[in-house]
């Protein structure tokens, strides 16, 4: 008799994404109470320890910051968690598909923060056409946050991903960019990224001794890819090993 695969008769999800039907708890905690994910966004959402983690990261760095920048902001799984640790400071969430934008209002919804929040639909491809406006709509900048697409699941079939295949920019030019609006900058990539790329693309655009920050994420012991970070106030912090930092970093 063959072997008979256990499914879950409740997973609703296409075969080709269903084991994110069993994270749909790590991804969102509030799941159930109305979130809304389209095929992109179940694979590419920020899990919701490792997007609260980085925003109480960027209040214990930037206590003071007035605006904060979601570039690809997808389901809002990062949006949500700036403005709920960023109660009194602007967020905006770009991206480039309404589709993403209604659930990413949705979700923001589910966790009392739509208020906070302005979604504008852009596609960052293009931001040259309407950088400036964007600046004056939205001000200073400061911290230019994103997780860009990776060109679907297959970047792991890669041993080592070039971030120029990164959408809808290549890292070079995606970053470029961002450095526009602050020097404050932070990327969400594979964890096969190539590091020496990330080290060559930083001293290009920012000086030779320019440095990049890259800190490994895990979601319940497993690694979901890398946060690099730009920006001295980033580059220069030393975590404590004692217990006397408030946040624990
Ligand atoms: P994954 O492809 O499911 O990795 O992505 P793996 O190792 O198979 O995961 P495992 O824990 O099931 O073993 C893991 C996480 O990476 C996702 O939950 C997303 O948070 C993030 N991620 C994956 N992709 C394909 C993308 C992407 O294209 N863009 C962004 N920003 N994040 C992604």
């Amino acid at each position: 008799m063959g072997k008979r695969r256990r499914t879950d008769a409740n997973n609703p999800l296409p075969s080709r994404i269903s084991k994110f039907w069993n994270q749909r708890y790590t991804l969102f905690s509030k799941f159930d109470d109305g979130i809304q994910l389209n095929e992109e966004l179940w694979y590419s959402v920020t899990p919701e320890e490792m997007a609260m983690y980085l925003a109480k990261f960027f209040r214990h760095i930037f206590p003071e910051a007035k605006t904060i920048l979601d570039i690809c902001s997808g389901g809002g799984g990062n949006t949500i968690q700036f403005a709920r640790y960023f109660p009194n400071s602007k967020i905006f969430g770009i991206d480039n598909t309404q589709a993403n934008i209604d659930c990413a209002i949705v979700n923001s919804a589910v966790y009392n923060v739509e208020d906070r929040i302005t979604y504008l639909l852009r596609d960052w491809e293009n931001y040259h056409l309407f950088i400036n406006e964007l600046k004056e709509l939205i001000g200073p900048v400061d911290v230019a946050f994103c997780s860009p697409p990776w060109g679907g699941p297959s970047y792991l079939n890669q041993e080592v991903y070039d971030s120029e295949n990164i959408k809808p920019l290549g890292l070079e030019r995606l970053l470029e960019s961002m450095f526009q609006l602050t020097e404050n900058v932070v990327l969400f990539l594979p964890r096969n990224t190539n590091k020496t790329q990330l080290s060559a693309v930083t001293r290009k655009l920012k000086g030779p001794s320019a440095k990049c920050r890259v800190v490994e994420a895990y979601v319940n012991e497993r690694p979901k890819g890398i946060l690099c970070f730009w920006g001295k106030k980033f580059t220069s912090y030393q975590p404590k090993n004692d217990s006397t930092d408030e946040e624990g970093y």
